[in-house]
């Protein structure tokens, strides 16, 4: 049988012309055009919007490409006789579903587990979260998002008493003469976004904390701005030594703290031993470096130009991550910067819906509105939308690394269905997680590449891709956006929420409780959300046809959303922003004479996350270049290695391969990698699973290496 026989075709829309819509990849979610008559001619083009304000970075204007891919699945695939074979969807639907059936009536309903990303639509990500409680009843759901955002998220609760990344719209950033980043390199990362950067950077007043000297780094110094070149994983001290300057040089808010928070004592009498002389010793970051940076924000409040404190991943994603970000929040606090216009704390929120993606219930503690699935009032209120008794939704589910680790285990998941996460390159331990998915009896990928993962899976569904789809993505500002079809469905692709639902019908469910129609399904989720943190009550289709400008939490339709949060309380219990007290502990995994350097890792330009879609776009590919170590240059000459040469790195968990790229502005202790490549030369062999105690962020930002030079070489 040929491919095209096999293949079920798909309800094929015309592509109205030019087409509003967002971009496939980061939080930033840029706005562009897209014009042509289908994937062949496809056409992107930005679009004035204020986050990206009309640009667009490298893989936005390129992302059409993936969209005619040669290597585009359209067939479901089963593995038969070890190989993936084409089959038709009723026969790869049903290979899943009795799959699905069989694990749970020989090992109960958590055998099954599910594996969500923080790139799917609020629509996907909302039934996949209904389609685990309720079609299968297990607990063993969570995503990717645990790999991304969720130590700030955790933070942000504890002080705010609810997580939504930026609570300000991103253009407030643009008038503030002082911003100060901890671990995010936004100039690779979003682009767009140094746009808003430009007035502090201007003035001298952007700051970036990085161990290396990164793009961001170089448009900060550029006109006077500050370099905080840290070891890695000591941001939390940076941040309690720069409050101890602020409390003892006469910078901190004094009447804000005695109006709007709590906990101050605590915080103090910690960081209060941290004296800035000492936080120097352990990160390496000179006094006058700290001081100079919390002179610029207290300058820059008190003159009312603005003053905001942003971290990303750099500074999260360690296994003190999240008492990493309350040590910041702690500083933003003592400055008197939450919760009022012109100033304030946020994340920056990485995947394309990273904020959405966390609302809605695909996260393993958690139902749709941001509510506990350990709350038994927000477990009556969503049983009761989604027409079930509360008694049956199942409790909190192991988070991501955990699940991962579990597979196959006695107790664990003996079958998992991934959507939009390649976590055979992006899991942290990445060598051992291969080994986990391989002892399952059953893996399901949905995809529209062949990721290493799907690869790696007994049956493979062919999905639809962001220009596809109808949907909608929170951006990272909490502003509620339209993805919208631009191009007819690729012929036997199907959409993720027709699997759920053919899934779910064919394990006993009636067909309208897993409707297919995104609108109907976000509807719904309007409703589950109601009353919720995250309210969605007042966002609908139609309002955001005509403008995408609602920010949650939306509560009526008349209602005109909130872009800035917390300006008269926190939503903590007494409306106060607490203080958490924290001390600084580093990397679970210090150095030593075995592994003497500390491997971090992160992002380029030109590649998204594990590589999946963007190592199919040559311009990219070409761009990013082949896998790289970045290593200080007398490193490298003390080790025997040239600029150029192959490396062979090596932690405790594995080792993997790279050519050494030399700079000379590194830290001499560290090293970094990205983690967009494939084979031996994932990062992720490397990194250590070493787990947050709050948020279960793994430690990717820190772990012990050895290298070595795989060529002979003279080093002159
Ligand atoms: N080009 C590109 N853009 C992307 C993505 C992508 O894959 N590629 N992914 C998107 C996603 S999901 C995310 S989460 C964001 C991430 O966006 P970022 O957080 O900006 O990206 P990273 O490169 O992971 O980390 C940022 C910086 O942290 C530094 N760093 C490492 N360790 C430490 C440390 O201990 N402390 C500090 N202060 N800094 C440290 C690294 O050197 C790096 O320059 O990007 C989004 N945008
Ligand atoms: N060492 C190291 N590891 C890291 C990080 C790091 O900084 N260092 N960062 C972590 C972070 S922040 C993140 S967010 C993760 C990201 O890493 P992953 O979770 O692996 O994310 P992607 O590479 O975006 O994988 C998405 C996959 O889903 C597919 N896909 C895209 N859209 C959809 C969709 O709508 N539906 C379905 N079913 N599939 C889709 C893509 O083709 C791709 O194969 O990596 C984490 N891993
Ligand atoms: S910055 Fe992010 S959203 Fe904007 S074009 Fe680049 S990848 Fe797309
Ligand atoms: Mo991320």
């Amino acid at each position: 049988m040929t491919a095209e026989a096999l293949s079920v075709p798909a309800v094929v829309a015309a592509a109205p012309a030019g087409t509003k819509t967002h971009c496939p990849y980061c939080g930033l979610q840029c706005a562009m055009k897209i014009s042509g008559n289908g994937a062949a001619d496809a056409e992107v083009a930005p679009r004035q919007f204020p986050t990206n304000k009309g640009g667009l970075c490298q893989k936005g204007w390129t992302a059409a490409e993936v969209l005619r891919n040669p290597n585009r699945l359209t067939t479901p695939l089963v593995r038969r006789d070890g190989v993936l074979t084409p089959t038709t969807w009723d026969d790869a639907l049903d290979v899943v579903a009795s799959g699905f059936a069989r694990a749970r009536r020989e090992h109960g309903a958590d055998a099954v587990g599910i594996f969500g990303g923080g790139g799917l639509t609020n629509e996907k990500a909302y039934q996949l979260g209904k389609f685990a409680r309720v079609a299968l009843g297990t607990s063993n759901i969570d995503y990717n998002g645990r790999f991304c955002m969720s130590s700030a998220a955790a933070a942000g609760i504890k002080s705010f008493g609810l997580d939504r990344g930026l609570p300000f719209p991103l253009a407030d950033i643009g008038f503030a003469r002082a911003i100060v980043i901890l671990g995010g390199n936004v100039a690779e990362t979003m682009p767009p976004m140094v746009g808003h950067l430009m007035t502090a950077a201007r003035a001298g007043g952007l700051v970036v904390a990085d161990p290396r000297r990164t793009a961001t780094v170089e448009r900060a110094v550029a006109d006077g701005g500050v370099h905080l070149q840290l070891a890695p994983g000591t941001d939390m001290l940076l941040a309690l030594g720069m409050a101890h300057i602020a409390v003892t040089e006469g910078y901190a808010d004094l009447d804000y703290i005695a109006d709007r928070t709590s906990g101050f004592d605590d915080f103090w009498r910690v960081a209060g031993q941290w004296w800035p002389e000492r936080a120097e010793r352990v990160t390496g970051v000179p006094v006058a470096a700290m001081r100079r940076t919390v002179a610029l924000l207290a300058a820059s409040r008190d003159n009312g130009t603005g003053a905001y404190i942003l971290t990303a991943r750099g500074a999260e994603q360690h296994s003190t991550g999240t008492d990493t970000v309350s040590a910041v929040i702690g500083l933003s606090l003592l400055l008197g910067l939450c919760g009022r216009k012109g100033s304030g704390y946020g994340c920056i929120t990485g995947q394309g819906n990273g904020q959405g993606g966390r609302e809605h219930g695909q996260k393993a503690d958690q139902l749709p509105g941001y509510r506990k699935i350990a709350d038994p009032a927000a477990r009556a209120h969503v049983a009761k939308v989604w027409g079930i008794d509360p008694d049956d939704l199942p409790g909190p589910g192991q988070s991501a690394y955990e699940l991962l680790e579990s597979l196959g285990r006695p107790g664990g998941p003996k079958m998992l269905m991934v959507h939009g996460a390649n976590l055979a390159v992006s899991a942290p331990r990445a060598g051992h997680i291969v080994d986990r998915l391989a002892s399952l009896d059953m893996l399901v990928v949905n995809d529209f590449l062949l990721s290493e993962t799907a690869a790696m899976a007994d049956v493979v569904l062919p999905v639809l891709q962001w220009a596809e789809e109808e949907g909608t993505m929170t951006s990272l500002e909490g502003r509620v956006l339209r993805r919208r079809q631009a191009v007819p469905v690729a012929e036997g692709a199907r959409s993720e929420l027709e699997v759920l639902s053919e899934l779910a019908i064919r394990l006993g469910q009636p067909a309208e409780r897993f409707p297919t129609d995104p609108r109907v399904v976000f509807d719904e989720l309007r409703r589950a959300s109601a009353g919720g943190p995250a309210d969605y009550t007042g966002v609908t289709y139609e309002r955001l046809d005509n403008d995408e400008a609602i920010h949650w939490p939306c509560p009526e339709v008349g209602h005109p959303g909130t872009p800035r949060m917390f300006l008269q309380r926190f939503a903590t219990d007494d409306g106060r922003a607490k203080f958490v007290a924290v001390d600084h502990h580093g990397p679970t995994e210090p150095v030593d004479a075995e592994f003497p350097l500390v491997c971090t890792t992160g992002r380029v330009l030109t590649h998204y996350q594990s590589g999946a879609q963007t190592r199919h776009v040559k311009a990219l590919a070409d761009a990013a270049g082949p896998m790289f170590v970045e290593v200080n240059t007398d490193t490298a000459e003390r080790l025997g290695i040239a600029d150029g040469a192959q490396v062979l790195m090596t932690s405790r968990r594995g080792s993997a391969t790279a050519a050494a790229r030399c700079v000379d502005s590194l830290r001499p202790d560290t090293v970094f990698l990205p983690f967009h490549y494939a084979g031996d030369q994932r990062a992720n062999l490397l990194t250590n699973p070493a787990l947050d105690p709050t948020s279960r962020m793994p430690e990717f930002k820190a772990c012990a290496v050895r290298l070595e030079a795989l060529e002979a070489v003279e080093v002159q």
